[in-house]
């Protein structure tokens, strides 16, 4: 079998990467669309040794086909997926639009791949940050059972598209940015992400926050989250402190996630050997190290949890998700009546 596959949001960093993991990954493909705004429209795009031209985004774009993976930021996703639905093509989407939505599920396939069986052909990719988090959290929870955690984030300037490493580029060329995605500099600094809330969290902290909860089915685990941007191109790093209900020891939480699929270990501290953005970029799985014991509670660790942001927080996690209901026969869906 092989699949119709339309990417909207395809000439963005995110769209881009999942084309080459379609490609890495040799998905089934009989057709690609790509998708974009009416700005790209016409633009030709190399893929699968074939070249394909740019079509614009509409209501109309998804007859005939049997997935589309969305990353056009999230008022695209609202308008367009429904349509995509409602012709019979399953959407996987990287935007917050259906995240928290009750009749679309929230997928890492590591972490809760059975809730894709029941979907109503619109499917939510998480937030980069909680995507690296719950790969390497749920182990830790089905060995030690998961009562707190305090994640600090150290994200890179992909994370917020073409606009965020433009703007981390030309800072460091010591030009003028065309666009920003801060109004402190960047370069050689730390920034947050916006804060709208009145209660002065960022959006990214909630996303993690709500979202971990959803995946991990664990509504009232208690999450303290603060997300940082650091002048890092590729690759989210984050401090996760975790509290359990169960005693650990920094062998037993080694063995936890050793093996275990989209982790690899890599903690061998004292030899400088930890996680870094660098190395984990253009990498697919989540990378874990710097594992010690927390004392100042009674089951208490730390962990230094780094994955690449456009990769496994964004389109392998996604192309994961198509590859699953593809093994399971799961793209026929019972649709809602209203998105
Ligand atoms: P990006 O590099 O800025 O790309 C945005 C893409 O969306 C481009 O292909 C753009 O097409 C398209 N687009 C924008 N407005 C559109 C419209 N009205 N109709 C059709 N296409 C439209 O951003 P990105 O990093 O790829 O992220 C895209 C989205 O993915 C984000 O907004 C977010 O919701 C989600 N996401 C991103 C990350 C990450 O780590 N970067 C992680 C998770 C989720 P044009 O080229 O024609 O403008
Ligand atoms: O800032 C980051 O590192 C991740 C940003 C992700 C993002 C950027 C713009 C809009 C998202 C997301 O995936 O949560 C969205 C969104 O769809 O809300």
């Amino acid at each position: 079998m092989s699949y119709t596959v339309a990417i909207a949001g395809a000439t963005g960093l995110v769209g881009r990467t999942m084309l080459r993991v379609l490609e890495e990954r040799n998905f089934p493909i009989k057709e690609l669309k790509l998708l974009a705004s009416a700005r790209s429209a016409g633009q030709v795009v190399s893929a699968f040794g074939k070249e394909y031209i740019v079509e614009e985004l509409t209501e109309h774009s998804f007859a005939g086909c049997d997935i589309a993976l969305f990353s056009a930021g999230g008022s695209t996703s609202k308008q367009y997926a429904p349509y995509a639905a409602a012709a019979g093509c399953v959407v996987i989407d990287n935007s917050s639009t259906w995240r928290m939505h009750p009749n679309a599920p929230l997928v890492v396939p590591e972490v809760n791949a059975y809730a894709l069986e029941h979907h109503h052909g619109i499917i939510a990719n998480p937030n980069c940050s909680t995507i690296q988090m719950v790969v390497a959290l749920q182990p830790i929870h089905e060995q030690f059972g998961l009562k707190r955690v305090v994640v600090s984030t150290y994200q890179s300037v992909s994370g917020a598209g073409q606009k965020g490493v433009d703007h981390l580029q030309a800072e460091i060329q010591g030009k003028e940015p065309e666009s920003r995605i801060s109004t402190h500099p960047l370069a050689y600094n730390t920034v947050f992400h916006s804060i709208t809330d009145a209660s002065g969290f960022s959006e990214e902290e909630i996303k993690m926050k709500n979202e971990t909860r959803k995946i991990m089915n664990l509504p009232d685990v208690k999450i303290a989250v603060t997300c940082v941007r650091v002048p890092v191109l590729g690759a989210h790093s984050e401090s996760v402190n975790v509290e359990t209900e169960k005693p650990m020891t920094v062998e037993s939480i080694r063995a936890a996630l050793q093996g275990k699929p989209g982790i690899t270990l890599v903690d061998d501290p004292i030899n400088a050997v930890y996680p870094t953005p660098v190395a984990a970029s253009n990498k697919d799985d989540v990378f874990v190290g710097r594992i010690r014991l927390d004392d100042s509670v009674e089951n208490g660790a730390h962990l230094w949890v780094v994955s690449d942001n456009l990769r496994k927080g964004a389109a392998t996690n996604a192309v994961q998700i198509a590859e699953s209901l593809v093994a399971h026969n799961w793209l026929r869906f019972e649709p809602v009546e209203q998105w």
